[in-house]
């Protein structure tokens, strides 16, 4: 894996994929304990309070395999990475509601959900919002038909003004019709990664779709933005020591 050249991606694209990040006993490690805490909480879609007493799944925050390619991504804006945020681990497939047919030629009117996670933020701030990163991985392969994640290529560049405080979001006309619309199924194990106000989305999924997502900041402007996740002292003790710097507030 060439770290740097995922990196320069993830620059200039908006996003990566880091392949196989996560593999064998670990993965499988993960995957159970998607399956054992699902079982307890009779839910498939868990948050960041319900999953933050499982050891497997604490272990995966700040894994160095996918530090090594957001440390060269913040490496290049003089900054260094803080874990910011997790907002859980779900299963967005829904066996009650499969999908009607899906034509994966047509990314730009289907069913994909096109968005800018921006747009579900409170106040968000332009400055904090330039080098934070979203990553998620995938316990389940994904196909260009069937569940895999789509990005809108360079749409972060979209936003380069400020109104009030704020960003000025992209129009879906923007982000959808004039960039390119590329389908990225993964194998499972494997991390995507966006930058903020990369448009995004997600093929339909028929099968058996898990995702756990953590998001990461600059940690010289991580106290410009609120409502980061809190890690507790014991949760801490469940992230692996080396892993434990990517804590800003605990690190403090
Ligand atoms: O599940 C995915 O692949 C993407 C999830 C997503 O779009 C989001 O969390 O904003």
């Amino acid at each position: 894996m060439d770290s740097a050249k995922l990196a320069t991606q993830l620059i200039v694209e908006g996003y990566t994929v880091i392949p196989d990040a996560v593999q064998g006993e670990e993965l499988e490690k993960m995957s159970d304990a998607f399956e054992r805490r699902a079982a307890e909480l009779k839910k498939r879609w868990m948050g960041w309070d319900e999953i933050a007493c499982v050891p497997e799944l604490m272990a995966y925050i700040g894994h160095p395999r996918v530090m090594a390619v957001i440390d060269a991504f913040y490496d290049h804006f003089g900054q260094t990475a803080a874990f910011a945020c997790c907002s859980g681990i779900r299963d967005v497939y829904d066996p009650e509601k499969p999908p009607g047919d899906f034509d994966p030629t047509d990314l730009e009117n289907g069913p994909i959900g096109w968005h800018d996670d921006v747009t579900g933020m409170k106040n968000p701030s332009p400055r904090f919002l330039q080098t934070t990163v979203t990553t998620l991985i995938y316990l389940d392969d994904t196909f260009v038909d069937n569940g895999a994640y789509c990005t809108s290529v360079g749409s972060h560049h979209l936003v380069c003004r400020e109104k009030d405080g704020g960003p000025v979001l992209a129009s879906r006309t923007k982000a959808i019709e004039h960039c390119e619309l590329r389908p990225l199924p993964v194998k499972a194990g494997s991390v995507i990664a966006h930058r903020a106000h990369s448009w995004h989305g997600v093929v339909p999924p028929r099968q058996r779709r898990r995702v756990m997502l953590q998001c990461f900041a600059g940690r010289e402007v991580y106290d410009i933005q609120n409502g980061h996740t809190q890690v507790s002292d014991e949760v801490v003790k469940l992230v692996p020591e080396p892993q434990r710097k990517y804590l800003c507030w605990y690190s403090k």
